[in-house]
Parts: structure tokens; sequence; C-alpha cells
């Protein structure tokens, strides 16, 4: 049809023949969903096909796989599991992940006539998705694909829905004239870098420069863009410090000079001081939404604003703006590097002198928690552990709740290398989104953070970690409940809750380390501080999936948001 290659085969063999062309590796998958074109995958391709538990995590593989990669995840279900991928999307749409989720759906013929297990997923997938659509007819094969890889990874990305007609889309195994035509360009974000206008950049450059009192909040669209070291160029060149949201967390190094920490509600005290402190605030590839502003009191509404989105209408959304850019991060930093005038730093010494005696406060607050050799184990010194302990090409995954609190606000990324990707809000998200960035890169370290009701959702994939030799890292900090809902309960029972109140947030007592080596990963105990570079280390020469549960104090909480 495009070119005139056209052959006939069947949209089985033209799928497979795309995902291949789009460079992917893994696809995560509860059967069955099209078929045929798994028998053609195998065929035609050496794509991996997981097949795991759930739907849901499904869903959460394929969208750890893509925020690791920037590449397309890829999770299929068929009809009747259709809705629990849906919900696997939740997090990847909060979080603008690329994932592709294929599913089976009705045939035109029979619906409405109470078919079997169905029902009209669509709407599900709406909410979701940047683009939710059907393929009724297979020679939409090829212009299909290409759209939903197209979509997911252009501008702010995020999941789109194809649902392939028949239950477990069938309609893959008919036949037609098609062309398996790919776009390499789209197979991983960014495939474009729009440049910003030199107006609107000299005019944000120049209050930048004047500013005495400035600080730069790096978000979530610094790592999609890959735009880490223009920012600390520029934060460098200019002297101003840095901080970050938690889905930037990797933007900047937190042994870096300039580092505050994380903003926000989960975030880290000297970081809201900063940002509180200061005369200006460059926004850059930050949504400025609830978590990273503690809704909109850090910085406080009013404090002068600059915006750097490659997304025209995030621009002032939240905050009025003295000057905005639209354009992508990675080259508009660069061209601000390019013309910034260096010898402006200087009128930034006593700003900079201040914010760091703002960090060394922290420093020396948290102290006596980072080195606390209590029992059981404080999260402060399991964080600090880990701070020393991660390998300098790691991935960090890091689920929600007080592990997003932890993790965020007491643990510090020490390498420009290490990533940090974590959970959007879904409690459970992060054990199998940790599986999904493994599968996408196998060479590098994989450390997932979860509390242990997080990691009750889907400890099911341990047994897929093992047949998939997928060699990820699993620290559960299990303190044998969800006590990141225990001050809400201390709330609404007058602060003394009956014995019947914990029946509300807490478990029975387990050893995660026996169920995974009983289900054949590693599995280490851990009970005292003294032990953990041990188990570290036998963790990472183990090459095996490995659980590291680690028994810390069910009454520690995580410090609430400064303002
Ligand atoms: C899907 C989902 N349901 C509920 C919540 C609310 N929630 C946040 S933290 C939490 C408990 C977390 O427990 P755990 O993972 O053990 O961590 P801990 O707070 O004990 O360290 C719950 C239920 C959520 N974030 N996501
Ligand atoms: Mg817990």
């Amino acid at each position: 049809m495009l070119l005139g290659h056209n052959r006939k085969m069947t949209g089985a063999q033209c799928l497979a023949d795309m995902l291949k062309g789009y460079g992917v590796t893994h696809v995560f998958h509860v059967p069955a969903v099209l078929r045929t074109t798994f028998a053609e995958m195998e065929r035609r391709t050496d794509i991996k096909r997981l097949h795991v538990h759930g739907e849901k995590a499904a869903a959460y593989m394929a969208d750890g796989y893509a925020r690791a990669s920037g590449k397309p995840g890829i999770c299929m279900a068929q009809v009747i599991g259709a809705l629990n991928l849906a919900a696997g999307l939740r997090d990847g749409w909060l979080a603008h992940s690329p994932i592709i989720a294929m599913t089976g759906g009705r045939e035109p013929k029979t619906k409405f006539r109470k078919v079997y297990q169905e029902i009209d997923d669509m709407p599900a997938f709406e909410p979701v998705t940047k683009f939710n659509a059907t393929v009724d007819d297979v020679t939409r094969f090829p212009d299909m694909v290409r759209q939903a890889f197209r979509t997911a990874v252009t501008g702010c990305p995020g999941p789109v829905h194809l649902q392939f007609r028949g239950n477990e889309g069938q309609i893959d195994a008919e036949e037609a004239e098609l062309e398996p035509l790919c776009e390499p360009q789209f197979a991983r974000v960014p495939p474009f870098r729009p440049e910003p206008d030199a107006a609107s950049l000299g005019a944000a450059l120049k209050i930048l420069q004047a500013a005495e009192r400035p600080v730069l909040v790096a978000g979530g669209g610094v790592r999609a863009s890959s735009a880490a070291a223009e920012l600390v160029a520029l934060a460098e060149a200019l002297q101003i410090p840095v901080a970050t949201s938690l889905n930037g967390k990797d933007a900047i190094a937190g042994n870096h000079p300039l580092s505050v920490g994380v903003v926000g509600t989960y975030s880290r005290e000297s970081a809201n001081r900063v940002v509180n402190a200061a005369g200006l605030v460059c926004f850059i590839g930050s949504e400025t939404g609830g978590m990273t502003t503690h809704f909109w009191t850090v910085p406080k509404i009013g404090t002068p604003a600059i915006q750097i989105d490659i997304e025209p209408e995030a621009l002032g959304r939240n905050y009025p703006l003295a000057a905005a850019i639209n354009g992508d991060a990675k080259v508009t930093l660069a061209r601000m590097l390019a013309q910034a005038d260096r010898a402006s730093a200087a009128k930034r010494k006593a700003w900079i002198g201040e914010v760091q005696t703002i960090c060394r406060a922290w420093q020396e607050k948290y102290r006596p928690a980072l080195s606390s050799d209590a029992v059981p184990i404080r999260p402060e010194r399991l964080c600090h552990e880990l701070t020393r302990l991660m390998p300098d090409d790691a991935i960090v995954v890091v689920d929600t709740g007080h592990a997003g609190m932890w993790m965020g606000g007491m643990f510090d990324l020490s390498s420009p290398r290490q990533s940090y990707m974590r959970s959007a809000g879904h409690l459970g998200w992060a054990f199998p989104a940790g599986l999904g960035a493994k599968c996408a890169f196998p060479e590098r370290p994989i450390v997932t953070f979860t509390g242990d009701a997080g990691f009750w959702y889907h400890i099911a994939e341990v047994e897929t970690a093992v047949r998939w030799k997928i060699n990820a890292v699993t620290v559960v900090n299990n303190n044998g409940g969800g006590n990141q809902s225990k001050r809400g309960f201390d709330r609404v029972y007058g602060g003394q809750q009956t014995a019947q109140a914990r029946e509300l947030w807490t478990f029975n007592t387990v050893n995660f380390a026996r169920i995974a080596d009983d289900m054949g990963a590693l599995g280490i105990r851990v009970e005292e501080a003294s032990a953990l570079p041990a188990a570290f280390a036998q963790a990472f020469a183990a090459q095996r999936p490995v659980v590291i549960d680690v028994v810390t104090d069910i009454e520690a909480l995580a410090p609430t948001a400064v303002v």
C-alpha cells in the first residue's frame, strides 16, 4: 500500500515482523491473546514472550522496561483480562511511560449477544491512554501499529492501547496484502528534539542570570530527554542549586555539591527549605503537580517562576510565569549553557553558602537515624546502606507509600550512571517494574525497594523471575504491615488506636526470604543493619533473582513534608 512492497501475509506475520522491526525484545502477557502472532514471533524473531501471573503485573513489567530503556514496553491480554491490564496502565499514564497494550476485542457479528467473558473494554482504556483504538480489519495492522509506536513516544510519552478483533485477537490469523513497514525513529523516546525559539530562550536566560537566589527543579521530563548532563553543566556554569521531583531524582547525583534533594511531599527537608527560600524557581520537564510542589506550597504560588517543557500547554499551569520555553529539555539546556554568562555566577555566592548550610543541617539532623544500629532495623539506616552499596551503574526501582518517602528523602544516588524510577502512586508497582527493567538491561544491576504490602501484590512473579532468569535484586522493607497507613488511623482514632484498629493496616509476620527460596530464587533474611553489606555482596554475585528480606521497625514513620 505504501511503497508497493505488499505481500500476502497474515496479520500475525506482519505484527511479528513489525515488533522485531521496532526493536522489541520482550513482550509480557497472560494467555490467550494473539496466539498466531506468538507462534510467528517464535518462527520469525528472537522476541522473548514472558508468560506472567497477572495482567497488571504484565503491564507493570512493560512499564519498567519502557521507563528504563525509553523503548515502548509491550503487554497483552485477552478480553477477560483487559481491564486488569488497563489497571496496570494507570501508573504508566501518570508517569508518561511509553507502553503499548494489546488486547482481544469483540466480533461485530456477535457483540451484544452475551458472548462468554465479553464486555466493551474500550471505555476503560480511555483515561489511561494517549491513543485507544480498535483494529477491525487485518489490512489495518501496519498503519495502526505504526500509529501506536508514534503516539507512545512522541511529545510527552504515554501508554496506548490497540484492541484486536476477536476475544483473543483472532483477526491476526487472517491474510491480506500487507507491508510491515517500520519507522525506526519512533522506536524510542524522544524521536525528535524540538528546538526552543531564540526569543523565549533569551528572555528566560536573562531572568535566570539576573536572579540572586534561584533554584532549578528538574522533573521526569529531564530523564525522558536524557538531559541530566546538560542540567548539571548549566547548574555548575551559573552556580544554581538543583532540586528534583521524585520522578526526576536521577537528574543529578545526590553527592553533587549543588544537589539539595527531592522537593515536594515525599521529599527531603533541605529541598523544601531551599525551594521555599528561593527568589526564582525554574521548572524543567516538571508538571508542577501536587506531589512535586506539596500541593502548591513549595514553592508558594506567586514565587517568580520560569518553566521549560516539551508540552506547550504545561507552561504556566500552576505557577504564573516570568518566562516560558517550549522545547526539548536536552537541547534547551544545551542552548542555555552555550549562551550562559558564567560571570553572573558570582552574584549567587551568598545564596550557595546559605543552601549548603541548609543541606548540612539536614545531614546533621538525620545522621543518628541514618547510622542507627537499632534492631529492628531503622529504614533510614537501610536507605543509607543502599546509598553506600549501590553499584555505579545500578537502576533503582522504588515503590510508593513509605517506600517512596524513605527512598526519595533518605537515599542518594552517587553516580550520574545510576538511574532511579519510582511508582507514580500505585502500591505494588515496583517489584514487577524492576523485573521489566532487568529485561531491558540484563547487564545492569537492578535494585528494587518495596514495602511488604507492596511486595505481596505481585509476589507470584518471583516464579516468573526464576523461570526467565530475571536476576533482579528486590529489597523488602519488611515491617509486617502497611504502616504508612498508621498515621491516618492514629488520627481517626483520636491519637490512640484500639487493638482492632491495627487489623486495618498490619499483616502476619512472614519470612519473604524463605518464600523466595521455595520458589527457586535466592532469599536472604537480614535482621541487623551490620549484615547488610554482606547481604548485598552475596546478592550481586548470585546471578539469580534475589529477595533480601529486611526486618524493620513497624513504629518507624517517614518524616512528613516541611513547608
Ligand atoms: C493501589 C494502591 N492502593 C492503596 C494505596 C495506599 N497505600 C499507600 S502506602 C500503603 C501501605 C504500604 O505498605 P508497605 O508497602 O508495607 O510499606 P510501609 O508503609 O509499611 O513501609 C497503602 C495501602 C496505594 N498507594 N496504591
Ligand atoms: Mg510495610
